[in-house]
C-alpha cells in the first residue's frame, strides 16, 4: 500500500478539554462552572455522572504528558477553565488556577510538546450564567478581558490560541435543544448566543493583537458533511441551508466577510438579535488559522413538515457508538470547502476521532475499528493537503477516554483507555498505531 507522507513540520497532536478530563472542579479556589451545576442537576447526564473526578488530570497531568511524549505527540490541545482563573468570571483572580496551567504548559514545553490552548470549551463560570451568560451582550467584554488576561500570563510560552470551541454546539445544543449546559430551549436565545460568541471571539482577537503576542489565533468549528439526498433543487437547497446553519459558514462568513451566510439571512434572519447588522464590521477581523472538527456525515432531504424544513438521514453506512455514520470522504469535502470558500492562511484539524465500545482483554484494548476510522480520515486529510488545503496539523479526539457531556462516561473516544475505578491508563492499539504514523510522518 502506498505511503502518504505529510510535510516535515506537520503537527500531530491530541486534544482534550478542561471539564472533560481535569476533575477537581472546585479545587484550590476555583468557582463552579455551568457544567458543574448542570451535571449535578438530576436527569441531565447519563446515570447522573459528573466531571467531579473525570480522568483526574488535574492531579495526574505529569503522567499524562509522559504518555503523550511516549507516543511522540508534537502538539497537545487543551482548554483552560475560566472559573479556575476567575472564580466569578470577572474581578478577583485565583492565582492557584493560574499556577495549575503554568505547570501544565511548562511540563509540555519541557517535553517538547507544543501547547495549543482553547480559551473556552463550554465551561462558563456559573456566576456569569446568573447574569445572563452568553445571552447577555456584555459577555463580549467579559470574555475579551478573560482572554486578555490569559495572553498576559501565558502568552510568553503559548503561541497557538483558539478562542472558542464549537460555538454552534454551545449556542444550539445548550440553548435551543437544552441537552447541554445551561439547558435552555429557546431558539431566539440560541441565535443571540451565536451572535455574542462572534462578538466575544472578536474582542479576544483584538486583545491578542494589542498585547502584541508573537503567535497565532483562530477559532474551532464543528462540522458534519451534509449532502443532498437527491439532485432535486429542493434537496440541494436543504443541504446547503443545513451546511450554512450548522457548519463553519455560520461563523466564518461573519469573520471573513462581515455578514451571515446568504441562506441564514434569507430564512433565519428573524431569529437574529435586532440590530445585529451594526456589529458585523467589528466581527470581521483577520484570524491566523481555522480549526476544523469533523466526525461524521449524513444526507439531507427537504421536508416542509419539519420545523427547520429539512430531514437529516443516514446513508446506511457503519456507525460509531455515538450513532454517527462513518463517512471519511465528508472530511475531505469539509476541509476543501473551508479552503475554497474562505481561503484561510492555515487550517488545523483540531478534532477527529470516534467512540467505540472498547473492552480490556488481557491488559490490552484491540480497537481495530478506531484504527480503521483514523486511517481513513487521515488519508482524506492528506488528499485535502494535496489539493491545496493549507493544513498544518491534526489533533485526534481524544488523548484519553473522558466525560462525554450528557453521555457521561458511557462513550469512549480516547486512544488511551481509562479505567475509571483505578484511574489506570492503558494505551489502546490505536494509540500505538498513531505513534507509528507520527514517527513515519505518514499514513498507509
Ligand atoms: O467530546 C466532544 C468535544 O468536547 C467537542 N467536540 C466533539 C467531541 C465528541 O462529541
Amino acid at each position: 500500500m502506498a505511503e502518504k507522507k505529510f510535510p516535515k513540520d506537520f503537527v500531530w497532536g491530541s486534544a482534550t478539554a478542561s471539564y472533560q478530563v481535569e476533575g477537581s472542579p472546585l479545587a484550590d479556589g476555583a468557582g463552579p462552572s455551568i457544567w458543574h451545576r448542570f451535571s449535578h442537576t438530576p436527569g441531565t447526564t447519563h446515570e447522573g455522572e459528573t466531571g467531579d473526578v473525570a480522568c483526574d488530570h488535574y492531579n495526574r497531568y505529569k503522567e499524562d504528558i509522559k504518555l503523550m511524549k511516549s507516543l511522540g505527540l508534537k502538539g497537545y490541545r487543551f482548554s483552560i477553565s475560566w472559573s479556575r482563573i476567575f472564580p466569578n468570571g470577572k474581578g478577583k483572580i485565583n492565582e492557584k488556577g493560574v499556577d495549575f496551567y503554568n505547570r501544565v504548559i511548562d511540563e509540555l514545553l519541557k517535553n517538547e510538546i507544543t501547547p495549543f490552548v482553547t480559551i473556552y470549551h463550554w465551561d462558563l463560570p456559573a456566576a456569569l450564567q446568573d447574569i445572563g451568560g452568553w445571552t447577555n451582550r456584555d459577555i463580549a467584554n467579559w470574555f475579551g478581558d478573560y482572554a486578555d488576561y490569559l495572553f498576559q500570563r501565558f502568552g510568553d510560552r503559548v503561541k497557538h490560541w483558539i478562542t472558542l470551541n464549537e460555538p454552534w454546539v454551545m449556542a444550539f445544543i445548550g440553548h435551543m435543544y437544552g441537552e447541554h449546559a445551561p439547558g435552555m430551549r429557546d431558539i431566539y436565545a440560541a441565535f443571540a448566543v451565536a451572535h455574542n460568541e462572534l462578538r466575544a471571539h472578536s474582542k479576544a482577537v483584538e486583545a491578542f493583537r494589542s498585547e502584541g503576542i508573537k503567535g497565532k489565533i483562530g477559532i474551532t468549528l464543528s462540522n458534519g458533511s451534509h449532502d443532498p439526498a437527491t439532485d432535486s433543487t429542493q434537496d440541494v437547497l436543504a443541504a446547503r441551508v443545513t451546511h450554512e446553519f450548522s457548519n463553519y459558514p455560520l461563523f466564518l462568513n461573519p469573520i471573513f466577510k462581515g455578514k451571515y451566510p446568504e441562506h441564514i439571512e434569507n430564512f433565519e434572519k428573524e431569529f437574529l438579535p435586532k440590530g445585529y447588522e451594526k456589529d458585523m464590521d467589528e466581527i470581521k477581523r483577520p484570524i491566523d488559522f481555522v480549526g476544523i472538527n469533523y466526525y461524521s456525515g449524513d444526507v439531507v432531504k427537504a421536508d416542509p413538515s419539519s420545523p427547520m424544513g429539512v430531514k437529516i438521514m443516514g446513508r446506511g453506512l457503519p456507525k460509531t457508538e455515538m450513532g454517527w455514520e462513518i463517512y471519511p470522504e465528508g472530511f475531505y469535502k469539509i476541509l476543501k470547502g473551508v479552503q475554497d470558500e474562505y481561503n484561510p492562511k492555515e487550517v488545523y484539524v483540531t478534532e477527529n476521532g470516534a467512540a467505540f465500545d472498547d473492552k480490556v482483554e488481557d491488559g490490552a484494548v484491540h480497537d481495530q475499528k478506531r484504527i480503521d476510522y483514523l486511517r481513513d480520515h487521515i488519508s482524506q486529510a492528506h488528499r485535502a493537503l494535496e489539493d491545496g488545503v493549507k493544513l498544518k496539523g491534526y489533533f485526534v479526539w481524544s488523548l484519553m477516554d473522558n466525560f462525554e457531556w450528557a453521555f457521561g462516561y458511557s462513550k469512549r473516544f480516547g486512544i488511551t483507555y481509562i479505567d475509571y475505578k483505578t484511574q489506570k491508563r492503558i494505551l489502546k492499539d490505536s494509540a500505538k498505531w498513531y505513534a507509528n504514523v507520527i514517527s513515519k510522518n505518514a499514513v498507509e
